[in-house]
């Protein structure tokens, strides 16, 4: 019978020699409070466009529907921090997407972790989601200890802040649990005073539909008119919230992944260039990059609209 401790801290080991800054277990269990919270996000309309977030709810909120026999939740974090920034004048594009796709990035790793992870506990079966299941991230990442979600919604480090990807292992495996991390946010509100939007309708609670980063990346169709002039120089993403936290401020380590680089023209894009792109050009120019989510079409919508209005200068970093 394999000990679940000695278990446990051989797989945080191994994750860290895959480069993730943190790994935290936590029990597998129905997420009741935060299947609440989902389900007022969802019936407030708060998901905007995004379907998909209501359509799988019950197996968001419980993991055992999604792996039968589910008995332990491993978090990893991988931090993608550069201490590049911005050219003052361009139009911008959220750190998270200046290097490779992290899908892609931290995918691979935890197809080692769940390999070895079935090979230590013959029997066992894991599934792994980066941003692409019906799991709550953040959520399992406070109960494993790895942080905290913070006022403006994402989940915080003490470590490297904010600037985390973070990837959920599911495994029929016992493994030891972490005690869930502390909110360390106090009495802060500088997130919420800084979105441009008002996208922080209530501590801890985004409202993806008045939400940039929402607007510029999932949106489809035309922007709605109240926000077609409000992209704040943004072009995909928004980090605006994360940039003005304390904690972000003091703990922002660079990245040891070279894959999080920025790749050429992501601190400057070139905005000429990019709008002359087709949809087959686009996808060959930005291969690998999280930027392919919104297409072309998407890109050159986001790109027309700073033509629309002013507003760049009061919020940006
Ligand atoms: C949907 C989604 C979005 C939507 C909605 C954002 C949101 N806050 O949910 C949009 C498109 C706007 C978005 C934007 C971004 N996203 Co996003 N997104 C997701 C996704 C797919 C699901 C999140 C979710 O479940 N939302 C539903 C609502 C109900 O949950 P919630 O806001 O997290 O609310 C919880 C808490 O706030 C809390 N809560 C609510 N009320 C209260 C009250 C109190 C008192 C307390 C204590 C708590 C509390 O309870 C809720 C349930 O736990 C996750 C991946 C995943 N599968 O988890 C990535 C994810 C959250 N996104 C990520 C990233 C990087 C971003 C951006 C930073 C990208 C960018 N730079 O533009 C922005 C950040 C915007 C922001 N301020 O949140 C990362 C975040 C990493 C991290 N360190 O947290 C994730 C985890 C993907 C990943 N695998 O790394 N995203
Ligand atoms: S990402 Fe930008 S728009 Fe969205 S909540 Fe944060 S500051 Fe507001
Ligand atoms: S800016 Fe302040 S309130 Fe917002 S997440 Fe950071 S510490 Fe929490």
């Amino acid at each position: 019978m394999v000990n679940n401790r000695s278990l446990a801290e051989d797989l945080k080991t191994r994750c860290k020699e895959l480069g993730f800054v943190h790994v935290g277990i936590a029990r597998a269990e129905e997420l009741l409070e935060e299947g609440a919270r989902l389900n007022a996000w969802l019936r407030n309309g708060f998901a905007g466009g995004m379907g998909w977030m209501g359509k799988r709810e019950q197996e968001r909120v419980d993991p055992g529907r999604v792996l039968p026999g589910v008995r332990s939740i491993v978090v990893v974090a991988m931090n993608y921090y550069t201490p590049a920034s911005h050219s003052p004048e361009a139009l911008k594009i959220s750190r998270y997407a200046w290097g490779d796709d992290y899908h892609e990035v931290l995918g691979s790793r935890l197809t080692h972790v769940a390999s070895w992870l079935e090979n230590a506990v013959p029997g066992s079966s894991s599934r792994w989601y980066v941003d692409t299941g019906p799991v709550m991230e953040k959520a399992w990442a406070q109960r494993s200890g790895i942080g905290w979600i913070g006022k403006h919604a994402t989940l915080i480090t003490t470590t490297h802040g904010s600037w985390v990807f973070l990837g959920v292992l599911l495994t029929t495996a016992e493994l030891m649990p972490d005690e869930p991390a502390l909110d360390r946010c106090g009495t802060c509100t500088l997130c919420i005073e800084a979105c441009p939007t008002k996208a922080i309708v209530d501590p801890y609670v985004v409202d993806a539909r008045r939400c940039i980063s929402y607007l510029t990346i999932e949106h489809r169709g035309e922007l709605p008119a109240e926000f077609a002039g409000q992209l704040h120089g943004w072009i995909f993403g928004c980090d605006i919230c994360q940039d003005v936290c304390p904690w972000n401020a003091k703990h922002s380590t660079e990245t040891s992944e070279p894959a999080f680089s920025p790749r050429e023209g992501m601190l400057n894009p070139d905005s000429a260039e990019i709008e002359d792109l087709d949809e087959v050009e686009f996808k060959a120019r930005f291969r690998k990059s999280p930027l392919l989510r919104t297409r072309a079409e998407g890109m050159r919508r986001n790109i027309r609209a700073q033509q629309h209005g002013a507003g760049r200068a009061a919020h940006d970093p």
